[in-house]
């Protein structure tokens, strides 16, 4: 039973730690959490935030994976995947999710392009939820070229959300300013169908999607500094209607970044915030889990960020 202690450590071997409340992870920085409850486990992803202070930039070269079967003692694995496993990107290792179809897990990210102008949709493939993970195309699945015409910003292709539908289809949300989707094949490597805009008051960014019983879910990023808001659906495809804010501002932090699971009966809401870094949280994130509630009507109640 091994203690991470050393700040900014990066694991080699599986490091166990005891989650002391929030944040989960407070020996280094972990960003835009993505969550995947597979058998008895949540495997979390998450950006490493690296930028050294005074700088105020973002500074992410690699993702990390933590497993848990309890939320309270954690495991940091070696790390499963850099941007610069994918030989197409220059780096920037930001927002992903990570989902399991037929015993493979692919793992959705944003990156830079070396190539093409702004940022591209990537996605890594493994056999095992905690990697290693490898570049499952050898080319970009989204880039910036396949959405100019909806907007000219060359930062909208990012923050992929996946899920797999009942009937087995599987589709790819994200977006940065406009929201988009799109079907995958069922080989989870590439696009089935176009590129469709999805219209969400105020949307900024961070899609995520989930589905209680008949309702599906959107929930996303809004304004800055970002409060997370949602709309919910009783298709997939649409048409959303728009339910408010459900997490406030994530103190210190200009951005906010949610994913939102069901795992032994209960709801979780996980996000970062600027918690653990008094001066220019915004690059140096920490990743939070709260619980989520539900009212009568499929409706969301607001999320109480805690310190437990
Ligand atoms: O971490 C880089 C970017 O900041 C993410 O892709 C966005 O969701 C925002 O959290």
């Amino acid at each position: 039973f091994a203690l991470a202690t050393s700040w900014g450590l990066s694991a080699q071997n599986d490091t166990t730690f005891v989650a002391n409340g929030n944040p989960i992870v407070k020996y280094k920085y972990t960003a835009d959490p993505a969550a995947l409850v597979h058998g008895d486990k949540v495997y979390l992803y998450a950006g490493e935030d690296e930028c050294p202070p005074p700088k105020e930039h973002y500074l992410i070269n690699h993702w990390n994976v933590f497993s848990t079967s309890d939320l309270k003692t954690w495991t940091e694995h070696p790390i499963p995947l850099k941007a610069t496993d994918f030989n197409w990107a220059r780096g920037e290792a930001w927002a992903s999710q990570v989902i399991e179809r037929d015993g493979k897990f692919y793992w959705y990210v944003t990156v830079e392009h070396k190539a093409i102008r702004g940022k591209s949709i990537g996605v890594a493939v493994s056999d095992s939820p905690i990697g290693p993970f490898v570049d499952a195309r050898g080319s970009a699945l989204v880039t910036n070229d396949m959405t100019t015409q909806y907007t000219q910003i060359s930062w909208d292709d990012i923050d992929p959300t996946v899920f797999i539908d009942d009937d087995g289809q599987a589709y790819l949300f994200w977006g940065n300013t406009q929201c988009y989707y799109a079907k995958l094949k069922k080989n989870m490597i590439e696009l089935d169908g176009p590129i469709v805009p999805v219209s969400l008051p105020r949307f900024t960014e961070a899609p995520w999607i989930h589905k209680r019983g008949d309702w599906y879910y959107l929930s996303y990023a809004s304004e800055f500094p970002e409060k997370i808001c949602y709309a919910m659906s009783r298709s997939i495809t649409g048409p959303w209607e728009y339910k408010g804010i459900l997490n406030e501002l994530a103190g210190n932090s200009n951005t906010n970044h949610q994913a939102i699971i069901e795992f032994k009966g209960d709801w979780y809401f996980i996000y970062h915030n600027g918690s653990i870094n008094p001066t220019g949280g915004s690059f140096r994130r920490s990743t939070c889990i709260d619980r989520l509630y539900y009212n009568e009507d499929g409706t969301m109640k607001r999320v109480q960020m805690t310190t437990e």
